[in-house]
C-alpha cells in the first residue's frame, strides 16, 4: 500500500460519515474504519510485513490517517447532535405571541351595588346603618311589631323556622324582614335615654338578607330588604314623604318621577301607605310601580322600643332592594340574581 491509499481511505471514511443520516448509521460506519476488523486496523496489521526502514514512516502515516478519520467522525457526531436538537426545538416550539391566561376580574353583585347606593343616600341624610342577626326570636320578628299571636305571617307556610328554641322555649326563625334589627337598635338608644343622657333622634336604616317561604319569578326564599326608621319628638308623615321621595329621585337618578303614597295596612304602622312610583320616560313610562311600604310607627311598637308614644313619634318604611335592582337595570326575572350564572352577572361588572 502507498501513502495515497491512506488519503483515499480518509476520503472514503469522510464520505461514509457524511452519508450517515442518524447516530446509529454513523456508529456502523465508524466500525468499518476504526473497529477491530476495520480498514485502519487492517492497515496496522500490514506493518508487520514491511521492512524495518519503512515501518516507522508507514506507521506514522497510518496514525495520521486514523486521527483525521477520528476527527471527521467527531465532527459528524456533533453535526448530527445539533440537527437532532434543532428538530426537537422545532417540534416543541411555543408561540410566545399567544395571549396569556388571565385571572378573571371580579365585580360587585348588582344587588350589592343597590345596597351600597341605598346606604350612601341615607347616610347623606343623617341615617345610621345597622346590621344584626338573621336568626331571630319570635318576639323580635313578630310580637314587638304588633303582630297578633295568631297572625298568619307566623305560620310555617310563611316563615322559615330553625331547629332551635330561645330561652322561653319558642322556636327561632329566619327573620322575614329586617324590622327586628330596627327594634334592637331603637331599644339600645332608648335605654341610653333612660340613663338621663339626652336621646338623639333614632334615624337608622337596616339593610340585609331576609327569608320567607316563597319562590317564583318575583319571589326568592332568600331576598333582601332595607327598612328605615326615624323616631323623634316631632317627626311627621310629611318628613316621610320628603325623605323617601328624595331618596327615590336620587336612587333612580332622575327628577322625572312621580311618587304616590297609597293608603294601606301593616300591623306595625298606623296610618300606613304603599309607596308607588311612575317614571315620566323610558320603557316603564306612566305605569305605577309599587316600591315600598311605609307608615307612622304604631304606638305599641314605640312602646316596645322602650319609649313613650306620647313623647316619641315617627315613621318607618320597608323596601325590596332586589326589586329596585330589577327596575334600575331592567331585569325581568328575580331568580337571575341568585343563580350565579356569570354570563348574567358579568354584565354588571
Ligand atoms: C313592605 C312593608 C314596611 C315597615 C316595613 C317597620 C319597622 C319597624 C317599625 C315599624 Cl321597627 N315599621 N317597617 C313599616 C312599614 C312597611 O314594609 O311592603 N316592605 C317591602
Amino acid at each position: 500500500m502507498v501513502i495515497n491509499d491512506l488519503d483515499a481511505l480518509v476520503a472514503s471514511a469522510e464520505g461514509a460519515f457524511a452519508a450517515a443520516a442518524t447516530p446509529a448509521e454513523l456508529e456502523n460506519a465508524k466500525a468499518r474504519f476504526l473497529g477491530k476488523a476495520g480498514a485502519v486496523t487492517e492497515a496496522m496489521k500490514g506493518l508487520a510485513a514491511l521492512p524495518v526502514e519503512q515501518k516507522k514512516s508507514r506507521g506514522a502515516a497510518i496514525n495520521q490517517a486514523k486521527q483525521r478519520i477520528e476527527a471527521a467522525l467527531q465532527a459528524r457526531r456533533d453535526a448530527l447532535a445539533r440537527a437532532e436538537l434543532q428538530a426537537q426545538l422545532r417540534a416543541e416550539a411555543l408561540d410566545v405571541t399567544l395571549p396569556g391566561r388571565k385571572r378573571g376580574s371580579g365585580g360587585l353583585h348588582p344587588v350589592s351595588r343597590t345596597m351600597m347606593r341605598i346606604e350612601a343616600i341615607f347616610r347623606s341624610m343623617g341615617f345610621d346603618v345597622a346590621d344584626g342577626p338573621e336568626i331571630e326570636t319570635d318576639w323580635y320578628s313578630f310580637t314587638a311589631l304588633n303582630n297578633p299571636e295568631n297572625h298568619p305571617a307566623r305560620s310555617m307556610q310563611d316563615t322559615f323556622y330553625v331547629d332551635l328554641k330561645d330561652a322561653e322555649g319558642r322556636w327561632l326563625n329566619l327573620r322575614p324582614h329586617t324590622s327586628p334589627m330596627q327594634v334592637r337598635y331603637a331599644q339600645a338608644h332608648a335605654s341610653r335615654h333612660g340613663t338621663g343622657a339626652e336621646m338623639p333622634e333614632i334615624r337608622v336604616i337596616a339593610p340585609g338578607r331576609t327569608y320567607r317561604v316563597d319562590s317564583d319569578a318575583t319571589h326568592s326564599p332568600m331576598f333582601h330588604q332595607c327598612e328605615g326608621l326615624w323616631i323623634g319628638e316631632n317627626v311627621s308623615f310629611k318628613d316621610l314623604k320628603f325623605v323617601f321621595s328624595d331618596f327615590l329621585r336620587r336612587f333612580f337618578e332622575t327628577d322625572d318621577l312621580e311618587v304616590r303614597f297609597r293608603p294601606s295596612y301593616f300591623p306595625f304602622t298606623e296610618p300606613s301607605a304603599e309607596i308607588d312610583i311612575a317614571f315620566g320616560h323610558g320603557p316603564l313610562q306612566g305605569r305605577w310601580l309599587e316600591v315600598a311600604g311605609s307608615g307612622q310607627v304604631h304606638p305599641n311598637v314605640v312602646r316596645n322600643y322602650g319609649l313613650d308614644p306620647q313623647t316619641h313619634i315617627g315613621f318607618a318604611f320597608g323596601m325590596g332592594p332586589d326589586r329596585l335592582t330589577m327596575l334600575r337595570y331592567g331585569v325581568g326575572d328575580l331568580r337571575q340574581f341568585f343563580d350565579g350564572d356569570l354570563r348574567f352577572l358579568s354584565q354588571f361588572r
